[in-house]
């Protein structure tokens, strides 16, 4: 990670280095916390846009409810607090994590009288698979782990502790050879990645994971329009690990993993085991939407 010099703790900034938190923190004991992934983008004018900062941080506040935390920060005020932290730090482009969490107060499960933070940061983030995942695909392996389960986990918030999933699927399948982990939800059928959505393509039908046990995506929902603004059909269905297999094409989206095709799950190659026409359809539209140079999608980018 390239370090910025400022990050944003509870409405002041501070410097890197002296960010720390008390250790009686209640969110490192027990994982109760919530946060946000967002980037930036330098955009062909040279100006920087956040890529859809509003949704990120309703989803933010979304999560905070699932999780009965109350953020001390309205959501125009975290909005304008993430682009101030990249204007600060002089990023052009780069990635934003905002993070609630309980301080110090209170032990044990029940955070009574704990203190709600919130910290914002920034940092360079280049290609969360790699340059050559981006461009050529990476082999996918399903992991021996379950995704939460709907009623465990609030797979819908985007809660610290909920990564202890993520983390298990993605070190067994690193150790196994392969680039990312696809975990399937308690029944068996394909939920997401350790941080991704998965859209899979059959015949020129597009399909990904209904909103079961997954994180609701802001890039899933940026692929949906995209792919029906160039005339694909997008079904929104639970479907098997076979029915991955046996795609002509498969990719993952997310914040950080952006739109990374998939060359390979279980040893099996998908289609011809190369980035698709379609996958690549959508992700060059991607691009060309998060840099600004389509101005069809200008109303995703929030220009700082
Ligand atoms: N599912 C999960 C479990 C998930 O963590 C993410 C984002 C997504 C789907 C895609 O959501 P969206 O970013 O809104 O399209 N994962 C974030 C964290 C990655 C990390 O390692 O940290 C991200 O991509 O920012």
């Amino acid at each position: 990670m390239v370090k910025a010099s400022k990050i944003w703790m509870d409405g002041r900034f501070v410097d890197w280095a002296d960010a720390n938190v008390h250790i009686m923190t209640h969110t490192l004991h027990y994982g109760l916390g919530v946060f946000e992934g967002i980037r930036c983008y330098e955009c062909v004018d040279g100006r920087s846009a956040i890529f859809r900062l509003p949704e990120h941080t309703k989803r933010l506040f979304a999560s905070a409810h699932i999780s009965q935390i109350k953020i001390p920060f309205t959501e125009a005020e975290i909005s304008e607090a993430s682009a101030e932290t990249v204007r600060v730090n002089g990023l052009k482009q780069g990635y934003i994590r905002p993070l609630v969490y309980l301080g110090a107060g209170s032990m044990g499960v029940y955070p009574k009288d704990n203190p709600v933070r919130v910290a914002i940061a920034a940092w360079q983030w280049g290609a969360y698979l790699g340059e050559d995942g981006l461009t050529n695909g990476i082999r996918v392996k399903v992991s021996s782990f379950s995704r939460n389960h709907v009623n465990s986990g609030m797979t819908k918030a985007k809660i610290v502790g909920n990564y202890v999933n993520s983390i298990l699927a993605k070190r067994e399948v690193i150790a196994a050879g392969f680039d990312e982990a696809l975990l399937l939800d308690t029944e068996g059928f394909v939920s997401e990645g350790s941080g991704e959505n998965i859209f899979i393509i059959k015949d020129g039908a597009i399909k990904t994971t209904s909103l079961t046990s997954i994180l609701k995506g802001i890039t899933r929902d940026a692929i949906i329009r995209i792919a029906h603004d160039k005339g694909f059909v997008v079904t929104e269905e639970r479907f098997t690990r076979d029915e991955l297999y046996t795609a002509d094409e498969a990719f993952f989206t997310g914040t950080a993993a952006e739109i990374t095709p998939i060359r390979e799950v279980d040893g099996r190659l998908i289609g011809t085991g190369k980035p698709g026409p379609v996958t690549k359809a959508v992700q060059e539209t991607f691009f060309d939407a998060v840099k600004g140079k389509d101005k069809s999608y200008d109303d995703w980018l929030w220009y700082i």
